[in-house]
């Protein structure tokens, strides 16, 4: 008997703007070291019973040092902490300033947790948040003590089971020992868990600027930009009648001139009209792409009291989309990119700076204009770098190989997709939602529980596409009816017909075919790619060598150039940017190594290849420039054959 499922509402996250500094705004960081327990395994719920947040960890038992962010796995050569399953502690002192105590409200926010976080301040209880690579927050202005010293302690619990978002299971089995707990998961990346990205306190005036939602538009001629925004305010001035509280706004151009300001209503509701706009486009289909402006946002009470000041960076763009294309300021996209995975050595999923950066140096220098948020939402900071630099983002929320639907899964995963487009609809580079990574869409229950989410989905933005990406036949799959763009995953030459480069084009070809027939919307190769151990040269190609993931990647080439004559056919996203970790298997050598560039970020030959591509692609499809170091100088073989840029 199929399993009934209800589409129940979800409740709305508030808030969760950026911590930004401004004139009534202070942002202070509590990431550097801090102080690290793991619970014993067989009782992850004793540092709740026995209060260790009353009090310093290091006062009832030895810590050792813990960097935030970072996951906490890679950390110490302890292979007990790297495969702990259950709950871990952080804590730390902080000085709270005497001026944070008068006219001002405290807030305690965390860019994410990896599983579940229980967060106590000075002892009492501040926030529990389940679900990483999202945001939470929380006033804490009761909580703490000003002019004096502070504790924060966090609890993380990194078990995943079949009501959680990823799903994964949790069983005891023999050892040498006796027994033990075995978390196992069938996605394949790490688990890392640990204070993934940075903590923040900051302060607001009493009213302050809690939400801002901003869409926007272009005339037809992309000359007239509209920016529409809504404000919404939390505190009691706002509930004051005879109060009534309005926003200025101005926005400014890059280079810091104002183009266009606003009075809004006392809804806090409006927008603000821009002439001779400059559009925000991808990278390289634009000579300046990622155009953004700057939104001041001055929340005023009457007689012109100036409460609260927060601004923004405002990319205008439009998306549509139909049967056969999607468009971005009326051009036609096509999508050249990559599934990546937020992973590093040591750090595991912390967000560092260093790296990020790098990788969006790789991204603009192998000629990318894309990547999907495999298969979790990825850092705020990384989205705003994206918005930056022209690259268009697939956003993804946390549901990973989801299986056996339920009710408790249905509403985590509505709620996962709540948080997430909460967080990210003001990010220009947000150009479609992934509502999942290949969920099991042969089941039967796949056609209402991914019916449900994608309309909830579209009812929380409607300005965006939906999509998943599928990898059942697609004659079995169920939820694609329910998507307004399909993705799918295969692996050719790799898990099927593995080593057979003479398989791969023309099954490509079929299988995409085969979406469009069934459902007649664009279609997306969102994954394909081989596992290639850098280093490893083998000719004729054989499977992990550089030689034989060049070579795959070219089959597939030829099978996208093919298709991308009919015009659904709107992306080829390579299956990884860099190598990750996974779980043990002996189908990893030291995790995944299907990155065309290696952990440490430095290229595989396929790179140089792909590189080639995707400025071909950019060239003919956007008249782009191409680096001057694309081609190789190879010999001067006379006019007829120049192996140089000029070819394309
Ligand atoms: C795909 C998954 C991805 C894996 C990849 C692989 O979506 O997470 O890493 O296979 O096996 O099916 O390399």
């Amino acid at each position: 008997m199929p399993l009934i499922i209800l589409n129940k509402d979800i409740e709305t996250t508030r808030g969760m703007l950026y911590p930004r500094e401004s004139e009534t705004r202070e942002v202070r960081a509590l990431d550097g070291i801090w102080n690290f327990v793991r619970s014993d395994e067989a009782n992850p719920t004793q540092g709740i019973r026995d209060g260790w947040f009353n009090d310093d960890l290091s006062k009832s038992m030895p810590t050792i040092p813990m960097p935030v962010p970072a996951s906490y796995n890679d950390i110490t050569t302890e292979q007990a902490l790297r495969d702990h399953v259950g709950t871990v502690w952080y804590d730390r002192k902080f000085f709270v300033p005497r001026s944070w105590g008068q006219h001002q409200r405290v807030w305690l926010r965390f860019g994410s947790v990896h599983y579940e976080a229980f967060v106590w301040i000075n002892g009492q209880s501040a926030i529990k948040h389940e679900m990483g690579h999202l945001p939470f927050e929380t006033e804490v202005t009761h909580l703490l003590k000003y002019g004096a010293e502070n504790r924060i302690t966090v609890m993380c619990d990194n078990a995943l089971i079949q009501t959680t978002v990823p799903q994964g299971k949790i069983s005891e089995v023999a050892n040498d020992q006796g027994v033990t707990i075995i978390q196992s998961y069938t996605f394949d990346f790490f688990n890392y868990a640990g204070i993934h990205r940075s903590v923040h306190l900051y302060t607001t005036p009493k009213t302050f600027i809690e939400e801002v939602e901003i869409k926007t538009n272009l005339s037809e001629d992309n000359s007239v930009g509209t920016v529409n925004y809504s404000i919404a305010v939390n505190g009691t001035a706002a509930n004051e009648a005879d109060n009534t509280l309005y926003a200025r706004l101005q926005l400014y151009s890059r280079e810091g001139i104002l183009v266009a300001n606003a009075t809004s209503d006392s809804k806090l509701l409006g927008s603000l009209k821009v002439e001779n706009v400059k559009p925000w486009w991808p990278y390289l289909m634009h000579p300046d792409p990622g155009y953004l402006y700057e939104l001041e946002i001055k929340l005023y009470a009457a007689k012109e009291q100036l409460l609260d000041v927060y601004r923004l960076s405002v990319g205008l763009r439009t998306l549509s989309w139909n049967n056969t294309s999607f468009l971005i300021n009326g051009k036609p996209v096509y999508f050249r990119g990559f599934g990546r995975h937020e992973d590093a050595d040591v750090r595991g999923k912390g967000l560092d700076n260093a790296l990020m950066t790098r990788d969006f140096n790789l991204l603009k220098w192998i000629g990318a204009n894309a990547y999907r948020t495999s298969h979790y939402p990825y850092s705020e900071e990384s989205m705003q770098f994206a918005d930056q630099h022209g690259i268009m983002i697939i956003d993804e929320c946390p549901s990973v190989d989801t299986e056996n639907f339920n009710q408790v899964l249905l509403d985590k995963h509505k709620s996962s997709l709540e948080q997430l487009v909460h967080r990210d609809r003001n990010h220009p580079s947000v150009v479609m939602w992934s509502i999942a990574n290949e969920p099991r869409t042969g089941q039967l229950n796949a056609d209402t529980y991914f019916q449900f989410v994608a309309n909830f989905t579209r009812s929380l933005d409607s300005t965006r596409p939906i999509t998943a990406a599928i990898a059942v036949p697609s004659k079995d799959d169920k939820a694609g009816r329910h998507l307004d763009i399909i993705s799918f995953n295969r692996y050719n030459a790799w898990y099927s017909n593995t080593g057979r480069l003479d398989m791969v084009t023309q099954r490509v070809i079929n299988e995409a075919t085969a979406w469009n027939y069934k459902y007649d919307k664009p279609v997306i190769m969102a994954e394909y790619g081989a596992d290639t151990l850098e280093g490893l040269h083998l000719q004729p190609s054989y499977v992990w060598s550089e030689e034989f993931q060049a070579e795959v990647f070219s089959q597939h080439f030829k099978a996208f150039d093919a298709l991308r004559r009919q015009k659904w056919f709107i992306g080829e996203f390579v299956w990884n940017f860099a190598d990750f970790k996974t779980a043990q298997s002996y189908t990893r050598v030291g995790g995944n190594k299907k990155g065309v560039f290696t952990r440490a970020r430095q290229p595989k030959a396929a790179a140089h290849l792909l590189r080639q591509r995707y400025f071909a692609l950019g060239r003919e499809m956007d008249k782009c420039n191409l680096p001057s170091d694309l081609f190789t100088y190879i010999a001067d073989v006379g006019s007829n054959v120049q192996h140089d840029s000029s070819d394309l």
